[in-house]
Parts: structure tokens; sequence; C-alpha cells
């Protein structure tokens, strides 16, 4: 079982170019066990080699950024105390994501809250997760809504049209992952950011991530693709977009992406200084430090 194990990330990635500005956040990024302190989950699609909290703080580090906001990995279901106990090493340096079962306490979501949780994911996709009825999924969002916490949704752009009147009854602030995975060589205006478009224009809190080059344009690095239909939603909706690494990259085996040229890359996506400033720091803190601490 050991041998199949997979390792998902960079061995050696390098120090980027382009330096973030202070208190910078890579707002979506993961841990993977440590396996022996915490087993991954009997339904996971995957099995990862650990990729703890020293391993995420040192690129942290390496790569020029200040904060992690580490989202809960399927393999890890809905069993949170690894990325807990990552946030419970960061010395206030992280926050989390989390992904809970319905039938959560209150006083288990207070206590996730008092660890650093401050949003609960949704993941739509068949090869990570087994299906979910989003009526289970609307209760959730409905018990988390008065702690302050948002939903995190992770679906594929042909997923949106049948998921549309479920994002449209969230009651919650919304982020979603990785822009919904367009077809990003489509360009800008093609059909699935206009599709993805459009949702963003049917809410003002509806946010999103423009992560994952490496998952989304297959022609690989530099990711012109990427670069191209991304860089504009950017600037027009530069008050609801987040960046990070999705380091350790979970399944990526064949193509595992250096992350110091992701870093570099986000000059392509935020050209501006005040741009950079809102995608890496004034967006992430609003959402997952808007306390005063
Ligand atoms: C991501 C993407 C993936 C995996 C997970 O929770 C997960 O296992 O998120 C994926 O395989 O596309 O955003 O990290």
């Amino acid at each position: 079982m050991t041998a199949a194990r997979i390792i998902s990330w960079h061995s050696d990635p390098s120090v980027p170019a382009f330096a973030p500005p202070p208190g910078a956040v890579d707002a979506h990024c993961h841990v993977f066990g440590p396996m022996a302190q915490f087993p991954f989950s009997a339904n996971a699609k995957y099995l990862p080699d650990d990729a703890g909290p020293e391993r995420l703080f040192a690129l942290r580090d390496r790569l020029g950024f200040a904060r992690n906001v580490i989202v809960q990995a399927s393999c890890h279901g809905t069993d949170n105390r690894a990325a807990l106990n990552a946030i419970a090493q960061s010395q206030g340096q992280a926050r989390g994501v989390a992904v809970v079962d319905p039938a959560i306490s209150d006083g288990e979501l207070e206590a996730l809250h008092a660890g650093g949780i401050r949003g609960v994911r949704f993941n739509f996709l068949k090869r990570l997760v087994d299906a979910a009825p989003r009526d289970r999924f609307l209760e959730i969002a409905r018990r988390i809504k008065p702690l302050g916490w948002h939903v995190v949704v992770y679906f594929e752009a042909d997923m949106l049209a049948d998921l549309r009147p479920f994002l449209d009854a969230l009651p919650t602030l919304v982020v979603v992952d990785h822009m919904g995975r367009p077809d990003v060589s489509q360009g800008p205006g093609g059909a699935d950011m206009t599709a993805f478009r459009a949702l963003l224009d049917s809410r003002d809190d509806i946010w999103t991530k423009v992560t994952c080059p490496d998952r989304l344009d297959p022609k690989g690095p530099p990711w012109r693709d990427f670069a191209a239909a991304t860089a504009p939603l950017v600037a027009d909706y530069p008050d609801r977009v987040l960046w990070g690494t999705d380091w350790p990259h979970p399944n990526m085996q064949d193509a595992v992406p250096d992350d110091g040229r992701l870093v570099d890359m986000i000059p392509r996506l935020a050209p501006t200084a005040e741009l950079q400033q809102k995608l890496l720091v004034t967006n992430p803190m609003r959402l997952y430090w808007s306390e005063a601490d």
C-alpha cells in the first residue's frame, strides 16, 4: 500500500523572480496527513504521500508568502484533523476550509471555527468524491451562515448549467474553485468563460480562485492560454478573486508544476501593483482574517 502512495509535488521548486506584496496569502493549498497521525478516508479516491505542515510552511517561505488557506482535500473525507493540525502549527498564519457531514453538531462547528475554519467545501467532481445530494449541501450552508463562513464549490464547466439552481440558492458568499474549470483554450470570450461570467454577474457575492494553470492548460508552461483567459477576469472582478498554489497538487503525477513558476505567473494575471495587492492580500484577508486578530 505504501508503495502506491502518490507524490504530486515538485521536489525542488524554484525561487520566484516575482516578489509578492508583504502579507501575501496562498489562498488554495492542502495538507496530506501525516498518515500515521491522520489516516486518509476509506472513501479516498487517491492515496498521497505525506505532505504535512512543515513542508507547506517551508514552501510558503520559499515563495515569499506570509499566510496559507488550507482547503480540506477529498482524501481526508470529513475528518478535518490534518488541516486543523496544520492551522494550529501556523502561529496564526493559516486558516482553513473544511468538509463536513450534515449531521455535524453546533458544538463541532464552533470547535472548527475556534480552530481557524472559515468555510466549507462542496466538491462535485465524480473522480474525487461520491455524489452528495444537493439538499444536504444546502442544509450545511444554512447551518454555517451564522458563523460568517462562506461556501467553496468545486465543479467542472460542463456541470455549471445543471448546478445553477443550487448555486443560486446558496445563502452565503460563494467561492468557486479554479473558475469552475473552463476550457481555457477557448479564450476569454469562449463559451465556458462567458457562462462563468454570467454566474459572477448574477450576484456580487460570488468570488473565484484564479488558480491551477497546470490543471487547466494542457499546453503547459508558460501557460499562455490560461493567462489569456484569466487576466481579463482579474481586471473585471478585482475585488472577488483569490490566488493559490494548489500545493501539493492532488493527483498531479505526470506534469508536477514548479511552484516558483506558478508564482512568476501572477504579474501576467494581475499586471498592476494594485491588482496584485487585492488578489494576494486585501481579498483573502477580508474572507479569512476579517476579525482584528
Ligand atoms: C484541487 C483539485 C483536486 C483535488 C482536490 O480535494 C481534492 O482532492 O481538491 C483535483 O484533483 O482536481 O483543487 O486541489
